[in-house]
């Protein structure tokens, strides 16, 4: 059964970071059952949910997805472009260092937010200019090997908040959002901006957000498997469902 980390929400999750979006008020109760509701999509789908344990003291935790990029047996521990998120990583690197990944981690002068990595076959698209920037590019093709190629990310705060791809390698995107879609082939905008995140489940099978139900039915006319699930208190602090897990593939 393959695996994905999760991490539990932080109870100071409404203090989390926000870059482009204004600050909301957050139902943390809420979020704790989204949150619950997100696992359980994960399992129904058959992947095994491995949990990083919960780090109440800092708020923007639950989006684990940042603090590590798999390659592979390579598990490479980002190093957050927000200090208020640097330490999160310590958490992630000791979970994957007991399950037997090989360690390799990004260091100065370089940051790195998961977030901005995209994986498509054996190339990384990584976004640059927010959290993220060009000396983690050549760091991140020394320690994997992959072919890796910057994209400028200014509207959004990391390139998967802008693009994602689906099962074929189609990458998805809200044009308003996408600064440079003429860099993916093929790209296919879709009509709501949460539409552009999606996690592969398996070869035709996606999870999605509850927010984007008319990309959903698009997705579907497509042929693929649609799982839904609300992540509004999430989307309110720049999260959406890619952020939430990191899948182990081996
Ligand atoms: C942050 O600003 O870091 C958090 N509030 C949101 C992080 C979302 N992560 C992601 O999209 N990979």
């Amino acid at each position: 059964m393959p695996r994905a980390l999760i991490r539990p929400p932080s109870p100071r999750l409404a203090e989390g970071l926000l870059t482009h979006l204004d600050r909301e008020p957050i139902d943390v109760d809420l979020a704790y059952r989204q949150w619950d509701g997100y696992v359980a999509a994960l399992t129904a789908a058959g992947w095994e949910p491995v949990e990083v344990p919960a780090a109440p003291e800092h708020p923007d935790s639950v989006f684990v997805e940042d603090t590590v990029v798999m390659w592979g047996d390579t598990a490479v521990i980002a190093r957050p472009g927000a200090p208020e998120r640097a330490a999160e990583i310590v958490g992630t690197a000791g979970v994957l260092d007991d399950l037997g990944y090989a360690m390799r981690a990004i260091t100065e002068p370089a940051t790195l937010d998961g977030g901005d990595v995209l994986k498509i076959g054996d190339r990384m698209y990584v976004g640059v200019g927010g959290r993220s920037n060009e000396a983690a590019c050549e760091q991140l093709a020394a320690l994997t090997g992959a072919e890796v190629i910057a994209v400028p990310v200014a509207s959004v705060l990391h390139l998967k908040s802008a693009v994602t791809a689906l099962p074929d390698g189609t990458v998805v995107g809200y044009a308003p959002l996408v600064d440079h879609p003429e860099v993916f082939d093929p790209f296919w905008a879709v009509p709501e901006p949460s539409g552009s995140h999606v996690v592969v489940l398996d070869e035709d099978r996606i999870l999605m957000a509850a927010s984007a139900p008319v990309t959903a039915d698009l997705f579907r006319a497509r042929g693929l498997d649609v799982v839904a699930v609300d992540i509004s208190e999430y989307e309110k602090l720049e999260g959406c469902v890619t952020c939430l897990s990191v899948r182990l593939r081996v």
